[in-house]
């Protein structure tokens, strides 16, 4: 199902001319109105008539977090305040928070994009959308709602916390959509199971999960014990918010609006462009946005783009489910690693549950790993013998797919912090030192 059956299934060629053509505007937009834009842009020597194509796009600078916290709140907006509605902000780990605006025009399209995601996980109006992302600065919950209003559906603004009160809403309201982070979502299946909640009572069919990495094994795991069919939502606040890009019915890579964002892969160390298939750090020019258009943003999300025809009939370029970020990425004793690919490796484990943390350390001037992941509650056993050949196991496996040896700790079912949001499942304490 589509929500804009003519722009989803564009042809090629007219998806690329109208981003030039709108790519050209919104250089000539932002060239006039944003003065740091206009100063980078006279520094990199290119004027607004260079760019007419999207094959100009690269003559461009980039944008960064940075930029946005040096212009801190509002320097880098292209509308007077008077025609912002809408601010967000996003905390960020370190430093000052990202603020973003959206005008009227900026939050029609926004829901729009949501509403063409929705509508792709089996959303319409006769669904009861329970939007349980968080409500506030942050955009999970305002964004999925728009959408879900867009589509007619009955929303239900849940918000996050509280979640025996989820679970009787979705019992009593019949919430048929749930929109989320893939980590929640895991932790309202425990509670449902918890309570002894017959499944079947439950009308959910589908879910949207997004804001925080995660797995094809996490997405079964879900699958499963929800009874649902589960799919990938993608977006940061800095671009629009949830709604960058969706999974469809294929489930193989996430459908970006291309009508309103220009995606390219590069090589995070050179900054030159990637072709089609090969993985890199991502980097969005919004085309059409009138508060903050940021052109060639980088990510630091690390992907890669698929055109090749999607089953589902959509044109727009897929990318592939992030992998995690470039600075999420940990480096232990040379070997590059993302906590997805332990997540990968540990959810192949039927004894293990889907909740981990990684915390990595450096012990006389060498690096450590060390796993901890609950045992299910159908394995936990006081039996030593049982749980040491476990870890081994577990350990042996990350060894031959990571390279790297690593210490596994099982832990009792449900001393690992549950999360209500993105959850944190890495600490690094080699950045204390
Ligand atoms: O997380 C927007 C969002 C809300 C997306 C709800 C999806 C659902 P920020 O807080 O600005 O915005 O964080 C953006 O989260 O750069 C990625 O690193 C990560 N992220 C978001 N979606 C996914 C996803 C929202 N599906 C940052 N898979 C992004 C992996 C994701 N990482």
């Amino acid at each position: 199902m589509y929500w804009n059956q003519e722009i989803e299934t564009m042809p090629r060629e007219s998806i690329v001319n109208l981003q030039g053509e709108r790519l050209a505007a919104c250089i000539r937009r932002v060239y006039d109105n944003v003065k740091p834009y206009r100063e980078k842009m006279i520094a990199a020597g290119v004027t607004p008539e260079d760019i007419k194509t999207v094959e100009d796009l690269r003559k461009l600078p980039f944008t960064y977090k940075q930029d946005l916290r040096d212009n801190y709140p509002f320097g880098l907006f292209a509308t007077p305040l008077d025609d912002v509605v809408r601010i967000h902000a996003s905390s960020g780990t370190t430093g000052k928070q990202t603020v973003v605006g959206y005008t009227q025009n900026d939050l029609n399209i926004w829901d729009e994009l949501m509403a063409r995601t929705l509508t792709a996980a089996g959303g319409s109006r006769k669904s009861v959308i329970h939007v349980a992302y968080g409500y506030g600065l942050f955009t999970g919950g305002l964004g999925a709602h728009g959408g879900a209003q867009r589509i007619g559906a009955a929303t239900v603004p849940v918000s996050v916390g509280n979640t025996k009160r989820q679970i009787q809403i979705m019992l009593d309201f019949g919430s048929s959509l749930l929109c989320c982070t893939p980590s929640y979502a895991l932790h309202l299946a425990e509670a449902i199971e918890e309570a002894g909640i017959d499944k079947s009572a439950l009308k959910l069919k589908s879910g949207c999960f997004g804001a925080e990495p995660w797995t094809g094994e996490m997405r079964s795991e879900i699958e499963a014990r929800l009874n649902i069919k589960a799919f990938d939502i993608y977006g940061l606040s800095e671009v629009m918010g949830p709604g960058v890009s969706f999974e469809c019915s294929a489930q193989s890579g996430l459908h970006i609006s291309e009508d309103h964002f220009i995606a390219e892969i590069i090589n995070p160390d050179t900054g030159e462009p990637l072709p089609y298939g090969e993985s890199g750090e991502l980097v969005f020019t919004c085309i059409t946005k009138e508060a903050l258009p940021l052109i060639r943003y980088r990510t630091r999300d690390v992907s890669s783009l698929i055109a090749t025809p999607c089953a589902c009939g959509r044109t727009h370029v897929r990318m592939t489910k992030p992998a995690g970020r470039t600075d999420d990425m940990l480096i232990i004793r040379g070997v590059n690693v993302f906590p997805s690919q332990i997540e990968s490796v540990l959810l192949n484990f039927g004894d293990v549950a889907p909740h981990y943390i990684i915390i990595v350390d450096r012990v006389d001037n060498l690096d450590t790993l060390e796993v901890q992941v609950e045992m299910s509650p159908a394995f936990f056993s006081d039996e030593v013998r049982k749980i040491e050949e476990l870890e081994s196991n577990i350990r042996r496996e990350i060894e031959s797919v990571l390279g790297l040896a690593a210490r596994i700790r099982l832990v009792e079912p449900k001393s690992i912090e549950r999360s209500e949001g993105k959850a944190k499942r890495v600490i690094d304490k080699r950045k204390l030192i």
